[in-house]
């Protein structure tokens, strides 16, 4: 535990200068760099929220007009999926670990690496251009006919998104030639870390599914600026088409937000309770598995769009599948925690909170895929209550929990452990409060993307609403305490948590070339059963009197 000052020589200060920033390859800076900017609109994002649940609070006095509404939950919506979650753990967290975790001094194409980056950026500043220029109010999934006809910004913000959906694939291309050919000699391809396994799988649904995207937000710029036809009836067109086009992306891209969460857990099950994860391959092959099921079960979003009925039973029976491999994966994390020696860190907290959490996200998920149970429950708030539960009770979650966990490694200092896990309980509280409400709201038929409601949904949305207001604050606590932590945070060493991996045996903040002296394999990610005795560093970490 020793290490006292933080190094000189560390890739945040070296090479020095904003030029050197600016123009920079290494994977680390371009991760920090990622880091800001999703945060960044995670917060814009969050602040939209909280205007709509403040608004939702009641059904009579409200600040905002339907068509400000329409327009605030599309924003929320979209900046929360393009410019957050989807480029969120990979692009952000991925690009600063996966390097260190694998051995290689950076990725396979650092040119191009920060080539994604400026191209998230001339995308975000696409997509805040349509916010300025008149907004947008078709939902985040832009279907037409509305989308065709209405005045808002839709050009400006499909374009926007088009232009993102390429960082999104440079990154994936980047990860998948990374893996393969820079692991360190000896790392084969089941001694890998599984947040590895999980940024691999993400990869390949990256670079296949997001060109179907790109295309058919192409085709809706033609339809709209010269009237092509191909989604507008009068002109031989299809409507539905565009549902089909967008959900063959959008669905597997559910797993582009989920799956890299699902790594980040595995890491942090494994490393918290010191000890080797259970059904290491089973945990592996799951992540390809639901990407490979990914691409099959689009349909499950169109039960209702008048689509065949044998379309609608074959992707409701194939939807269960999906349910498989996840199951497997809380399985094994559940037996990982079974005898381990737990501790609970702030870390661990959020990985426990995503068990928790993407549980009900998954099971409720099931009930929506059921074709019968869907047509009910479709378009209503149980909707919204599950991909909440999904996306933010699990990916964020887990996103939070590898912020917590890495951020010694990024920027050298630990934070306040005991406001951290104020913050972690506040948000956990707040989290529940606002969605589970929302469960009840849908089953008894509040529809989704309304402004005003029956007299009878009311209590029920101001207890979603005070939720909503608990969970920011949760978050401003989390905000303060980590920019504490960036100015006066205390020195973290190279390995504050006692664990395995590569990333914890350099530096914290790691040197601009990752590694003083080339790693060497000599374990596998996961093996404290054998490496405990040898290595001081971890051993001192443990619970006294603990095996
Ligand atoms: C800070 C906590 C959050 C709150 C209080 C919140 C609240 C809301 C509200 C009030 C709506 C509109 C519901 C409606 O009228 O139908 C909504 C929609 C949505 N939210 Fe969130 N949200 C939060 C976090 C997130 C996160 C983290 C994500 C994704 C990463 C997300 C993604 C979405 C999406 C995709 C929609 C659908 C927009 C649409 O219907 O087009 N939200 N949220
Ligand atoms: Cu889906």
């Amino acid at each position: 535990m020793g290490a006292t000052a933080i190094p000189e020589y560390n890739f945040l200060r070296y090479p020095k200068g904003l030029k050197s920033w600016l123009l920079t390859q290494d994977h680390k800076r371009i991760g920090v760099m990622y880091f800001a900017a999703i945060m960044f609109f995670f917060f814009v994002g969050g602040l939209l929220a909280v205007i709509l649940r403040t608004e939702l609070f009641s059904n009579r006095s409200s600040f905002m007009s339907s068509d400000t509404y329409n327009q605030f939950f599309t924003l929320h919506g979209a900046i929360m999926i393009f410019l957050f979650i989807i480029p969120s753990i990979p692009a952000a967290i991925g690009n600063f670990v996966l390097p260190l975790q694998i051995g290689a001094k950076d990725v396979a194409f650092p040119r191009l690496n920060l080539a994604s980056w400026y191209i998230y950026v001339v995308g975000a500043f696409v997509c805040l251009f349509a916010i300025v220029s008149g907004g947008v109010d078709t939902g985040w999934t832009f279907y037409t006919p509305y989308s065709t006809t209405t005045s808002t910004s839709v050009v400006s913000m499909t374009l926007g998104v088009f232009i993102l959906g390429f960082s999104s694939i440079f990154t994936g291309l980047n990860f998948i030639v990374t893996i393969h050919k820079l692991r360190v000699p000896g790392m084969t391809w089941f001694r890998m870390p599984l947040m590895v396994w999980g940024l691999y799988a993400t990869a390949i649904i990256q670079v296949l599914a997001t060109p179907v995207l790109g295309i058919t937000l192409l085709l809706l710029i033609l339809e709209k600026l010269v009237g092509i036809g191909i989604f507008d009836p009068a002109m031989g067109g299809d409507p539905v088409l565009f549902q089909h086009f967008f959900w063959f992306y959008s669905h597997p891209a559910v797993y582009i937000m989920i799956l890299p969460g699902m790594a980040i857990i595995s890491e942090l099950i494994a490393h918290f309770s010191h000890r080797h994860i259970f059904g290491y391959k089973a945990i592996a092959f799951s992540s390809l598995g639901i990407a490979l099921v990914s691409f099959l079960v689009w349909g499950h979003h169109m039960f209702v769009s008048g689509q065949s009925e044998l379309a609608a039973i074959v992707f409701s029976f194939l939807t269960f599948f999906v349910g498989i491999p996840s199951g497997i994966k809380v399985f094994n994390w559940m037996m990982t925690l079974y005898k381990g020696s737990i501790e609970f860190k702030t870390p661990m907290l959020y990985a426990l909170s995503f068990l928790f959490l993407f549980t009900i996200g998954g099971l409720t998920g099931i009930f929506l895929g059921a074709l019968p149970v869907d047509v009910h429950l479709t378009d209503t708030y149980f909707v919204v209550a599950h991909f909440h539960y999904v996306m933010m009770g699990g990916t964020v979650m887990a996103l939070l929990g590898g912020i917590h966990y890495w951020w010694p490694k990024m920027f050298g200092r630990m934070y306040n452990e005991f406001w951290a896990k104020v913050a972690c309980v506040i948000i956990f509280v707040g989290f529940n409060m606002t969605f589970f409400s929302q469960f009840i709201l849908g089953t008894k038929g509040m529809p989704r993307r309304y402004h005003n409601y029956l007299d009878q949904y009311q209590p029920l949305h101001a207890f979603s609403s005070v939720g909503a207001w608990v969970l920011g604050f949760g978050f401003l606590i989390f905000m303060i305490y980590m920019i504490h932590s960036l100015m006066r945070g205390r020195p973290a060493g190279n390995n504050p948590w006692g664990v395995l991996g590569f990333e914890w045996e350099t530096t914290s903040p790691p040197p601009p070339e990752n590694f003083a002296k080339d790693p060497v394999l000599s374990h596998g990610p996961y093996d404290y059963d054998t490496v405990l005795i040898q290595r001081s560093d971890i051993a001192a970490q443990r619970p006294v009197g603990r095996a």
